[in-house]
């Protein structure tokens, strides 16, 4: 028995179930809801105030999902996908925020829902084959099965720049945005990090603020979003298609959004009709701009015709060549990190007050009390803003001392990289299910669609357990280093491990660099999680 065990907090639990959810974002609030259908009790702790998870703590300037909403949407209820007005094309994140409180209200989640409540500790007993779990409340309690829904990008992520504890005006991390309103009318803002949230707050920043400094350390692609009010037509369109569209997305489309399929390879047209080809998608647009060819995303030449004509459009659009050039990608093959959608984010460096530093040849030397010091100049601020993005799909798991089969924690056995069989479970660490986890489509798709496969497959996988009365289900080791090698081995096919991105968890010091999502596809994936599923969990070991 380890330490662990015998501790007196887990001797005194008092209160059971049969599963505790952690986190009451999209994935938590499904979750729930499947098992209370089922007949399980549930439990939810979440860490913040309320309901909606990443979009409960990204309250930035300008945040907005760059899926589409009609499709970043639950599709289990067809009340709700019917009922629900989104008001534009992509939805601004207050609005995301109140479907999530719409959905638990309309399901009536909050009941199980402990708000403001951590999970700090989950420990799994071999004896009684359940899971202890201490939250920070200070209660521990009991449960057969746990599911992390705890996010990929919730572990905001603070760099390390000497002196930033000395600056003396207000911080904020664009993951972890105050509630309250944020006024930067009159003030010099300075931001560091040029990701989707940075690109995205950029231009709202910009309008309101004296000035606004954007340091840059990787120039990011970006694509506009042409974002604008949604008809009653184009809502309509979409709920009476939604049977194809919802199908489409689950098993056609690779990362879950309906959308034209490319048919052909970059290379296959000439000059003149792959300009038309990207000018069409680039006016239209938004993610699909990826769609247009089905090699950008495994080889290099095609990839670089892309970039190039992105590059080309940053130059167009931002009238000093000085500062376009320095906004042009260089260090990655288009679409290795996430690309950005963004409303006007060029252009507002066609504003007066609005400036570009670039940190990656004169890396910041340090935060004083008033200003951002690189290449010995100064750069007064009055505010700073970091968008300097997460420690993701890992981050918030190992935030939670996870201790599996003799007491080995789970930080202990991803040390060099999350292992998994499927995303799903990790051996060692029985009746313990990740939602959207390492080793899953996850983050490379529609995370709507990977949440509610996923709740699925496990709400099944938990009937077959009540039905056939097992105690216990966990990744048998053969399985996830098979699934750990294919998951490797498919990344390895793309040009996406060239780029240091979060998904290889290069924007982390020290992380372990392995390419975390599972590239094959949602419609590939889900499949072999069928197949799995059918042929009695095979790779699982169910006692
Ligand atoms: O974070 P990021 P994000 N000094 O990691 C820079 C989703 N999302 O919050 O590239 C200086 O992408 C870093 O520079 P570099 C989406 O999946 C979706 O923007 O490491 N700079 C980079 O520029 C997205 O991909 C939506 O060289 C530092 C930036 O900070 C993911 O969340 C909206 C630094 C971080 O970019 C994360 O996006 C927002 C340092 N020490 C987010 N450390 C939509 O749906 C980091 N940087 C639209």
């Amino acid at each position: 028995m380890s330490s662990a065990q015998s501790s007196p907090v887990e001797r005194h639990a008092t209160e059971a179930y049969d599963v505790i959810v952690v986190g009451a974002g999209f994935a938590g609030m499904y979750m729930l809801h499947r098992l209370r259908g089922l007949g399980f009790s549930a439990r939810v702790f979440e860490q913040g105030g309320g309901v909606g998870g990443t979009w409960y703590w990204n309250r930035y300037p300008g945040a907005r999902c760059d899926v589409e909403s009609m499709q970043y949407s639950y599709s289990f209820s067809e009340e709700l996908q019917q009922e629900w007005d989104w008001s534009e094309r992509y939805a601004p994140q207050p609005e995301i925020l109140k479907y999530a409180n719409h959905v638990a209200d309309r399901f009536d989640l909050r009941r199980d829902i402990q708000f403001n409540t951590r999970v700090e500790r989950a420990v799994f007993d071999e004896r009684s084959n359940s899971w202890s779990v201490t939250t920070s409340d200070g209660k521990t309690v009991e449960a057969k099965f746990v599911v992390l829904a705890t996010g990929c990008l919730s572990n905001a992520r603070k760099p390390d720049i000497n002196g930033l504890e000395n600056f003396k005006g207000p911080v904020y991390h664009t993951g972890n945005w105050p509630h309250e309103p944020v006024d930067f009318t009159g003030l010099r803002v300075g931001l560091i990090g040029t990701g989707s949230s940075g690109i995205q707050s950029a231009p709202i920043i910009a309008e309101q603020a004296k000035h606004l400094t954007v340091f840059q350390r990787t120039a990011n692609f970006s694509i506009p979003a042409r974002n604008g009010a949604l008809t009653d037509e184009e809502r309509n369109t979409f709920r009476k298609n939604y049977p194809e569209i919802r199908r489409f997305a689950r098993e056609v489309a690779r990362n879950g959004i309906y959308a034209v399929q490319p048919d052909g390879g970059a290379l296959d047209d000439d000059a003149d009709a792959r300009r038309a080809k990207y000018e069409a998608r680039w006016e239209r647009g938004g993610l699909t701009f990826m769609y247009v060819y089905n090699n950008l995303g495994l080889d290099r030449t095609a990839n670089d015709t892309a970039a190039d004509f992105v590059r080309g459009r940053i130059a167009e659009i931002v009238r000093d060549p000085e500062i376009a050039k320095l906004l042009q990608p260089n260090s990655h093959p288009i679409g290795t990190k996430r690309i950005c959608i963004d409303t006007d984010y060029f252009a507002t460096f066609n504003r007066p007050n609005v400036s570009l530093v670039d940190i990656k040849s004169n890396p910041i030397e340090e935060i004083t009390a008033n200003a951002v010091r690189v290449a010995g100049t100064d750069h007064d601020i009055d505010a700073l803003v970091l968008a300097t993005g997460f420690d993701a799909m890992t981050g918030s798991v190992a935030k939670i001392d996870i201790r599996g089969r003799r007491g080995q924690t789970l930080n202990q056995k991803w040390a060099e990289g999350p292992k998994t069989y499927l995303g799903l479970m990790s051996a060692g660490f029985p009746n313990l299910f990740i939602i959207t986890g390492p080793g899953s489509p996850s983050v490379l798709s529609n995370m709507i669609v990977s949440i509610e496969q996923h709740v699925d497959w496990i709400a099944d996988c938990l009937i077959h357990m009540r039905k056939h009365s097992l105690a216990t289900m966990e990744a048998g080791r053969a399985a996830e280093d098979k699934w750990v090698a294919h998951v490797n081995e498919v990344a390895h096919g793309t040009l996406y491990p060239q780029a240091n991105s979060w998904y290889m968890g290069a924007n982390i010091p020290g992380k372990p660099r392995i390419f975390m999502p599972y590239i094959g596809g949602v419609g590939v994936y889900r499949q072999i999680c069928n197949d799995v599923a059918a042929k009695g969990y095979e790779g699982f070991v169910i006692e």
